[in-house]
């Protein structure tokens, strides 16, 4: 599906506000300093890297100052850009926390994705927490209507506005794209029309998700593929079942949302939600070069990686997962 020279372009998200702990947005600085660019240009890909700093420019002040007596409402100088930006009150909606923020950006974020993804490149996005996804699968499908979605994560973040507990707007993407009864609200309705239908998801890894999610995605149909499955299945077998269900000829672009909380919390410790009983190291990089196998895939998230959490070494981990994960998903083996 990509046109010309195999070409990537990164979109680094220094985003955090879709959940509550900072940190997440130092992910995408971590992992390019990590090495990420070479290592792609290595796999033989023309490399592209666009750090969204613009989002300093959202009046919402999506980038989290770090000072404590900063003013809810009013101008301050973000300590990123050096620019002064007014900070606009951003009052929950119902229970969302953030809303106007997260859509602000999501919105940035969708233009992005469908401009690199309308040169015939791949956007590999670099959250960020994992309300970002809203903004991603949306710019990915406007350039691909049939694209399917394989969402590898511990949790299905498919809560609506209504549904959620936490107010978190990380654990609501799904629903938005899906638009499910309850997401049609301002601000997100201004620009984030439903783009996904149920059949063109499938779900890999999931071990922690709520009561009301779980009975979304049983009256939708929503094929998902647990901890549980994996362990009777098998990894190999597990995506072989999930891309018949999404993708049974393989001839169907790819969207790869892959949250590292998925991954075991002995393997990405440095994540804002981990969860015990993940994927081994292998089990996730499998799925990642599968995928690439297939040669369908257009687009790919690393999502929820926060390199302010844990002692150094975690970190180091968790970073370095990151970029296998990215390698392996641009096609990187083992052989
Ligand atoms: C919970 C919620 C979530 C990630 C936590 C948790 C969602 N279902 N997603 N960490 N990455 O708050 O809605
Ligand atoms: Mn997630
Ligand atoms: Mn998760
Ligand atoms: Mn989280």
């Amino acid at each position: 599906f990509l046109e010309g020279n195999p070409t990537v372009g990164i979109v680094g998200c220094p985003f955090s506000g879709g959940q509550g702990r900072t940190g997440v947005d130092l992910a995408p600085n971590k992992l390019i300093s990590a090495g990420l660019v070479d290592q792609l240009s290595s796999l033989g890909w023309e490399v592209h890297y666009n750090s969204q700093e613009k989002f300093i420019d959202i009046p919402y002040n999506p980038i989290p100052t770090s000072s404590p007596s900063a003013p809810e409402n009013g101008t301050e100088i973000n300590e990123r850009s050096g620019k002064k930006v007014q900070r606009l009150p951003d009052e929950d909606i119902g229970k969302m926390k953030k809303p106007r923020l997260v859509s602000a950006v999501n919105r940035e974020v969708s233009k992005e994705v469908e401009e690199i993804a309308k040169k015939g490149w791949l956007p590999l996005t670099l959250g960020g927490d994992h309300s970002l996804a809203m903004g991603t699968v949306s710019g990915t499908k406007a350039k691909y209507p049939d694209a399917c979605l394989i969402w590898v994560d511990a949790h299905a973040d498919i809560n609506t506005p209504d549904t959620t507990d936490s107010g978190n707007l990380h654990g609501c993407p799904v629903s938005f794209l899906l638009g499910l009864e309850g997401t049609d609200v301002t601000p997100f309705n201004e620009w984030l029309k439903p783009c996904l239908k149920p059949e063109e998801i499938v779900y890999i890894g999931l071990r922690d998700v709520d009561g009301p999610e779980k009975e979304i995605l049983k009256k939708h149909g929503i094929k998902a593929f647990s901890m549980h499955h994996v362990d009777k299945f098998g990894i190999g077998k597990v995506v072989e079942m999930a891309l018949d269900h999404v993708n049974p000829d393989r001839s169907k672009p790819i969207h790869l949302s892959y949250d590292v909380d998925a991954l075991d919390p002995m393997v990405a410790p440095s994540t804002g939600t981990p969860v015990r009983g993940g994927l081994t190291f292998r089990e996730g990089h499998y799925i990642t070069e599968a995928l690439a196998e297939t040669g369908c895939l257009v687009s790919v998230d690393i999502m929820e990686v926060n390199p302010s959490l844990l002692d150094p070494s975690s970190v180091e981990k968790t970073v370095a997962a990151g970029c296998s994960l990215a390698r392996a998903s641009l096609g990187e083996t083992l052989l």
